[in-house]
């Protein structure tokens, strides 16, 4: 067991973001609108590499406001918040020296907003930790899983991983203070042996930080159940529920199946009474908003959680 796990087995309730360069897409690429999951609107459309980059050229979030996000995190009564660093489509919302692909050097926003989201989180006495796919990198020739512009045979992942996924790794746990988690998803390319490999060269920059069990090969620090999967009975240790506010991670604008306050509190009350942790997600809009009634619901979900002791 991890040395600092008991703050997770407290928590109950975090808050998870996905956002990247598909939250401006809001599910639309060329007239046609897609359903479900915003951030595979690139895999879904099977846009070229060549296009997708040019999103970042308009990309200026200027609606982004740290201390707001922070202040809902706290209103919705949440222990813990984990953002989207670098997802499946490759981009990075943070400043990396590692690519030019990122939110500094692509866009006209040119500030880093995770300095100051995970800044204001601390202030704010809530846990901060990244999302980071590092496997499934649609970017990069050599990432996992696109296969629309790049031939699958011909990839090298060691050499992803070497160049883009631990170096950036590196700088997330290096430029952000102590972070609560790292939060890895959809594992692949890597034998056991390298895995543990891996993940004894990122502990080292942060040993109180835990690793989510999608980091693979059984070796997290506590259990992610599949997406939106509640186990049908309680089951012991640390582990979490991940669940979307409507029915995208990825800000989708013709979206509007939110879960109401009260299917909120029974989500979360039917996941902690199994003894586990529910991480709702918000996904901001591609000018840095949260969706209306994703604050709108969390506030009064927070609410009624500190009004019956539970916030
Ligand atoms: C999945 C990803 O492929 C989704 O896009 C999302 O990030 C979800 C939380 O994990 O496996």
């Amino acid at each position: 067991e991890h040395p600092n796990i008991q703050w997770f087995k407290d928590a109950k309730f975090g808050m998870f973001i996905h956002w990247g360069l598909y939250s401006k897409l809001a599910g639309t690429w060329k007239g046609k609108n897609y359903y479900g999951s915003g951030e595979w609107i690139m895999n879904q459309a099977k846009i070229p590499v060549k296009d997708y980059r040019k999103i970042a050229a308009d990309f200026n979030p200027v609606n982004f406001n740290a201390e707001e996000w922070a202040q809902l995190a706290e209103d919705a009564g949440v222990k813990y918040m984990v953002i989207t660093a670098k997802h499946h489509e490759g981009f990075s919302m943070f400043d990396s020296k590692v690519t030019g692909f990122d939110i500094m050097d692509a866009t006209p926003y040119k500030k880093d907003p995770m300095k100051a989201l995970s800044a204001a989180m601390r202030k704010r006495g809530i846990r901060f930790g990244f999302y980071y796919s590092q496997f499934q990198d649609w970017y990069e020739p050599n990432g996992g899983r696109n296969t629309w512009d790049y031939d699958e045979s011909k990839k090298d992942y060691q050499s992803y991983y070497r160049q883009k996924a631990i170096p950036q790794l590196k700088e997330l746990l290096t430029n952000y203070g102590p972070l609560g988690i790292v939060w890895f998803d959809t594992p692949g390319g890597m034998t056991k042996e390298q895995t543990a490999a891996f993940v004894k060269e990122l502990r080292q920059l942060q040993p109180n930080s835990l690793f989510s069990s999608r980091v693979g090969q059984g070796m997290g620090d506590y259990k992610d159940f599949g997406d939106s999967e509640v186990p049908p009975v309680p089951i012991e240790g640390a582990w979490e529920s991940i669940y979307t506010h409507n029915d995208s991670w990825g800000y989708i604008a013709h979206d509007m199946n939110f879960k109401s306050p009260d299917e909120i509190i029974k989500l979360l009350a039917n996941v902690a009474s199994k003894g586990g942790n529910l991480m709702l997600n918000v996904g901001p809009d591609g000018s840095g908003k949260i969706p209306e009634y994703s604050v709108k619901y969390l506030q009064r979900a927070g609410a009624w959680l500190k009004k019956n002791g539970a916030g």
